[in-house]
C-alpha cells in the first residue's frame, strides 16, 4: 500500500473539489498555492496523482477537524488535562515573538520572527501524528522548512545537535505556577534529524495562525517522532556538539528515549505501542495498527543504520 508511506497530501486528495478551491484562496504564500517547494513534497503530488480519487487509504488521511485539533492538547505550561490547553492560553501574547538562536552558529542572536517569517517559504503539510500515549491525529499543518532557518543562523561544522527550549512565563502560563515539570520544556534533535525535509516549524493549522493551545506562534513537528518531541512555542535554539538534555527524558530515560521514533514494535514500559486510537470518533474511533517511523520510514529509516533501534529509542 504505497499511499501510507506518503508523507503528505494536498487538499485535492483529501476535500472536495469547491471546497479545495476556497481554500486555495485563503491559503498564504506561493507554496501554498501548489508549487511546493521541497522534493520530498515534489515526489509526493506525483505519486498523490497516481493515487487518484476516492482511495480509502486516502480517506484515512483525513484532517482532524480544527476543533478536534484545538480542543485534545498536551501543553503542561497550561495544565496537564487535554482541555486545559483550550481553555486556559488565550491569555498568552504571542506578538511580538523572538526566537533565540545561539551555540555552534555563524550568526547568533535574537530573530525576530516577522523577520524570519520574511525569509522563508511557507507551504502546506498533512502530517499524521502520534502522541506517545497511543492516540493519534492528523494535521494539516503551514510551516517552513526548520532547515531553512538553520541556514540563516549558519550551522558551523562542529554542531551535531539541535536544543529547543519553550517560553517559560507563569504569568500567562498558569501551569508554570506548579512545578510539574523542571521548566523551560525542552527537546533535542540530532542535527541530520533537524535538517531532514519532513521537520517543520509549524506557524499555522487549516487557514489560521496556530492556536495558543498548538504551541503559537511557532512549533516544531517532527511526524516520524512522538508528539512531545515536537515542542511548542519555541523562544530558543541552541547548536551543540553534545546530545542535550530533554524534559520527558530527564524525568524518565527508561521510558522516553531521547530518539522517540514511532515504533509499534518497542512497547512504552507502561503499555504497548502497536496500535492507536484515531481522535475524533465516527467512523475511525477504532483502533489503528501503528506504523514504524509512524508511516514515514521511506523518508527517513537511512536516518537509523546500523542503529539498534530496541536501545536506542
Ligand atoms: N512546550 C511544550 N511542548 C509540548 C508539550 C508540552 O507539554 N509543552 N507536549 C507535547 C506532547 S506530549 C504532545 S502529544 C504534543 C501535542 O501537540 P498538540 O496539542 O498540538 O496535538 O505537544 C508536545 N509539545
Ligand atoms: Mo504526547
Amino acid at each position: 500500500m504505497p499511499v501510507l508511506r506518503k508523507p503528505t497530501l494536498n487538499w485535492s486528495d483529501v476535500t472536495p473539489k469547491a471546497d479545495f478551491m476556497n481554500r486555495r484562496q485563503l491559503m498564504m504564500g506561493a507554496a501554498a498555492l501548489g508549487a511546493i517547494a521541497s522534493p520530498v513534497a515534489a515526489e509526493l503530488e506525483t505519486a498523490a496523482a497516481a493515487e487518484g480519487e476516492g482511495d480509502p487509504v486516502t480517506a484515512e488521511l483525513m484532517p482532524n477537524t480544527l476543533e478536534e485539533i484545538t480542543s485534545y492538547n498536551n501543553f503542561y505550561e497550561f495544565g496537564t488535562g487535554k482541555d486545559d490547553p483550550s481553555r486556559y492560553s488565550a491569555g498568552l501574547t504571542t506578538d511580538p515573538w523572538a526566537v533565540q538562536i545561539d551555540g555552534l552558529v555563524d550568526k547568533p542572536g535574537s530573530y525576530d520572527l516577522a523577520d524570519i517569517l520574511g525569509r522563508v517559504t511557507l507551504e502546506e503539510r498533512i502530517y499524521r501524528f502520534r502522541c506517545v500515549e497511543a492516540w493519534s491525529m492528523v494535521v494539516p499543518w503551514v510551516g517552513f522548512e526548520l532547515s531553512c532557518l538553520l541556514d540563516i543562523a549558519g550551522v558551523q561544522p562542529g554542531a551535531k545537535y539541535v536544543a529547543f527550549e519553550t517560553l517559560v512565563r507563569p504569568e500567562e502560563m498558569p501551569g508554570q505556577r506548579f512545578r510539574t515539570l523542571d521548566w523551560p520544556y525542552r527537546e533535542g534533535l540530532r542535527l541530520d534529524e533537524a535538517m531532514h525535509p519532513l521537520t517543520i516549524m509549524a506557524t499555522g493549522i487549516y487557514d489560521e495562525p496556530l492556536p495558543n493551545q498548538n504551541g503559537a506562534p511557532l512549533r516544531l513537528v517532527v511526524p516520524w517522532k512522538y508528539g512531545f518531541k515536537s515542542i511548542k512555542s519555541i523562544v530558543r535554539m541552541t547548536l551543540t556538539e553534545e546530545e542535550p538534555p530533554t524534559t520527558w527524558n530527564q524525568i524518565n530515560a527508561r521510558e522516553y528515549g531521547f530518539y522517540s521514533n514511532v515504533n509499534p514494535e518497542v512497547s512504552h514500559p507502561r503499555w504497548s505501542q502497536a496500535s492507536e486510537r484515531r481522535i475524533g470518533g465516527g467512523l475511525f474511533a477504532r483502533r489503528e495498527p501503528t506504523l514504524m517511523y509512524n508511516g514515514y520510514g521511506e523518508e527517513v529509516a537511512s536516518l537509523y543504520d546500523g542503529m539498534d533501534l530496541a536501545k536506542f529509542y
